[in-house]
């Protein structure tokens, strides 16, 4: 199909599904219309992916890791970046102040975070209003988004949410373990290895079908796998990526107001981590500090040679999820060749200095001693 053909078919049925009314009768057929949607938008993607190149903006990735800055115009993007990094990012009391993407450096705790003031997105973004698809694209390689919400519009937070999965990012999920297997033949198989209420077979097989995969073997290993993320695996260049919610201008509010504010927002996203500020009035910026530094997942680790006392001065910076493995390649990838064991006190091990090998998985504050040959 051509483009224009392609974009008209996806228009029919996006028009059809937004008239379908849901209910156990229709559920169905609204998910095989929702999959073949995203085919549809699969293959014009690829299809425009082929023209001209050199959308977005060039930022050189810096640091230990990168935070964006997201929210709509004026909530305090730039002003934030200007509070807490090396750089001025120019601020004003109207929209679309900032126009590139500006990076600053924050030094924290012995880590290099590289901070991205970016332009304001506004609804429809991931159609590229307002240039949003170039915003989008760099939010795609953050390692965190720190959603900005103007304390005085916290509704504003849907849109970024629905603009920021419409353009393939998946926040605070992890990705659903699905495996399909091509067969020779034997039609299409899917051993009984998830839940039936929110994805049945027949769906599944319907969409295989619709893709023209007439024998295979599909391996669920999800237990509440449904429909939306059946279909997300199969087309999504998806990115699935950490976010946490930044509440600014609390300084114009009462305590008791705000208490509100957070209340309503814990409830409708139970799994984002939040935290309020003032950027203008420097109210809590110490805290934020440690708060992104805190869900960027890393954690300090002190160093302890034998027969002398840990140095306490000189953490070293690695990531919750790391392995003594990990440790050791910080300190020097030759010691790997050489390990012995390690000894360990702190939270992660159940007594004082037990001896652990290279998989065992530090912990915040832990105290490593590595014995080597
Ligand atoms: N009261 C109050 N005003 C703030 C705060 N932070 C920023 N502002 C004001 O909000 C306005 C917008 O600030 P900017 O930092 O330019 O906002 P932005 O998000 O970068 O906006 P765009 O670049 O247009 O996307 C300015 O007038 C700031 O002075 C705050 O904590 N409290
Ligand atoms: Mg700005």
């Amino acid at each position: 199909m051509a483009n224009e053909e392609l974009k008209a078919r996806i228009e029919d049925l996006e028009k059809e599904l937004s008239t379908t009314k849901v209910n156990k009768r229709t559920e169905a057929a609204v998910g095989l219309l929702k999959a073949k949607i995203a085919r549809l938008k699969e293959e014009l993607e690829q299809k425009s992916a082929k023209g001209p190149k050199g959308e977005g903006y060039a930022v050189k990735k810096e640091g230990d890791a990168t935070v964006g800055l997201l929210g709509k115009p004026s909530v305090g993007k730039s002003t934030l970046l200007s509070a807490i990094t090396n750089k001025e990012s120019k601020i004003g009391a109207y929209e679309f102040t900032t126009l590139e993407v500006i990076p600053g450096l924050l030094n924290y705790k012995h880590t290099n975070l590289q901070i991205l003031d970016l332009p304001g997105i506004i609804k429809h973004a991931s159609q590229n209003k307002g240039f949003g698809r170039k915003v989008l694209s760099v939010v795609r390689a953050c390692d965190l988004i720190v959603f900005i919400v103007d304390a005085r519009h916290i509704d504003e937070m849907d849109m970024l949410l629905e603009e920021i999965r419409l353009s393939g990012i998946r926040v605070n999920t992890s990705k659903p373990f699905i495996q399909i297997i091509r067969q020779p033949k034997g039609s299409i198989t899917i051993p009984i290895n998830h839940s039936e209420d929110r994805i049945s077979s027949e769906f599944i097989k319907e969409v295989l079908l619709d893709n023209g995969l007439v024998n295979a073997e599909v391996m669920i290993h999800e237990e509440n796998l449904t429909e939306d993320d059946f279909i997300d695996a199969l087309y999504g260049n998806l990115e699935y990526t950490q976010g946490a919610i930044c509440l600014n201008k609390i300084d114009l509010f009462s305590e008791g107001e705000l208490r509100e504010k957070v209340s309503v927002l814990k409830e409708r996203y139970p799994n984002f981590p939040l935290y309020g500020i003032s950027a203008e009035m420097e109210i809590n910026l110490e805290g934020f500090k440690e708060f992104i530094w805190k869900n960027l997942g890393f954690i300090w680790v002190y160093l302890k040679e034998q027969r002398k006392e840990a140095d306490m001065t000189r953490p070293l910076v690695v990531q919750r999820g790391d392995s003594v493995r990990d440790v050791c390649l910080k300190i020097h990838k030759d010691i790997l060749k050489k390990f012995k064991f390690a000894r360990v006190k702190g939270s992660s091990v159940k007594f004082e200095w037990q001896r652990v090998g290279l998989d065992h998985l530090v912990e915040d504050k832990d105290i490593v001693e590595i014995y080597a040959r």
